[in-house]
């Protein structure tokens, strides 16, 4: 299956439960009016769009209707398309890991798919021919540095660990050492996800940044942190990211498992309401799910009609 058609397929419950709905709006009525505005409104809030950035959409609808005079429904709906473009423009899609060394610190609750998507954003770079390494920074939940290591053996790379229930930002900063004294292209830190509610994750996920920070600034290397959310968790993804963006100022989102949910309008809140960039998409479980977010190949694989 090419990229265009996994993207496709992956989206198919979006496609069926959202845009089919959407479609139908535009598709069902002669003349545009209150009435459909109401039904567009209430199919958007439904697919986890977001109350502010339904309300957005309309009033922004409304005024093309006006200036553009648009008196067919169906003409309607390209406006509608270019509108959700426009809302979901990048500054870019993917990563840019341009410096010497570069280190990815990936957040995000519990099952979110953080260690997946490190796993293939690993495969990819080491395919491009760069030494990547792993950190296995989430200390907490049993197991999880195992399964680091076993996708560092399977993919080749390197995995810096400590034992289980040893201090994270140890592991980071060995991690960050080794690294650089191994001419590391890329590190990818991953961390532990018990619930954002405990303050106890927000305060050690600070500590493992400062001293990423710290370490980094003294060998010019760069930082980014990306959030990992799980599509499927709906508007929580959206309180999720607000915490751990305050505890760490995310650079960029992962929003994964969209193959998962009829709900896509999520990637259009996540952009909207946290204006954070949004890098990947998920849309199932092989390393290939896993694409770079491009707005326009987005809503066009939406909206297509095969
Ligand atoms: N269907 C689907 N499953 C995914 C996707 N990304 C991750 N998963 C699955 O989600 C589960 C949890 O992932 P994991 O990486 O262990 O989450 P972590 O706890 O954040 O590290 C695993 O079974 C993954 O295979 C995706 O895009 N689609
Ligand atoms: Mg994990």
């Amino acid at each position: 299956m090419g990229f265009l058609e996994r993207l496709k397929d992956g989206l198919k419950k979006t496609k069926e439960g959202f845009v089919n709905k959407v479609s139908s709006i535009f598709t069902a009525r002669t003349n545009i009016d209150d009435d459909l505005f109401e039904e567009l409104e209430e199919v958007l809030i439904q697919a986890d769009v977001g109350v502010k950035t339904t309300f957005t959409l309309i009033e922004k609808l409304k005024d093309d209707v006006e200036e553009e005079e648009i008196t067919e429904p169906e003409e309607l709906m390209h406006y509608f398309q270019s509108e959700l473009k426009t809302m979901l423009q990048n500054d870019e899609g993917g990563f840019n890991f341009n410096h010497d060394l570069n280190i990815l610190m990936v957040v995000g609750v519990n099952g979110a798919g953080k260690t997946t998507t490190i796993a293939k954003i690993a495969g990819r770079y080491k395919e491009k021919g760069k030494k990547v390494m792993l950190a296995a920074g989430d200390t907490f939940r049993a197991g999880a540095i195992e399964q680091l290591q076993i996708w560092g053996d399977r993919l080749g790379v390197s995995v810096i660990s400590q034992q289980e229930g040893s201090d994270a930002a140890a592991v980071a900063y060995d991690a960050v050492q080794s690294a650089h004294a191994k001419g590391i292209d890329l590190l990818i830190v991953d961390t532990a996800g018990r619930l954002h509610t405990q303050t106890n994750l927000m305060e050690e996920l600070k500590k493992v940044k400062r001293v990423i920070d710290r370490e980094a600034s003294a060998i010019n290397a760069e930082v980014e942190v990306l959030l990992v959310l799980d599509a499927t968790t709906g508007q929580n993804a959206i309180s999720q990211a607000k915490l751990f963006n305050e505890a760490v100022a995310v650079d960029g989102t992962a929003l994964t498992k969209l193959d998962g949910t009829a709900k896509g309008g999520i990637v259009i809140a996540v952009k909207n309401e946290l204006d954070i960039p949004i890098k990947l998409i998920g849309v199932g479980e092989a390393a290939e799910d896993l694409q770079n977010f491009d707005p326009d190949e987005f809503i066009e694989a939406l909206f297509s009609e095969e």
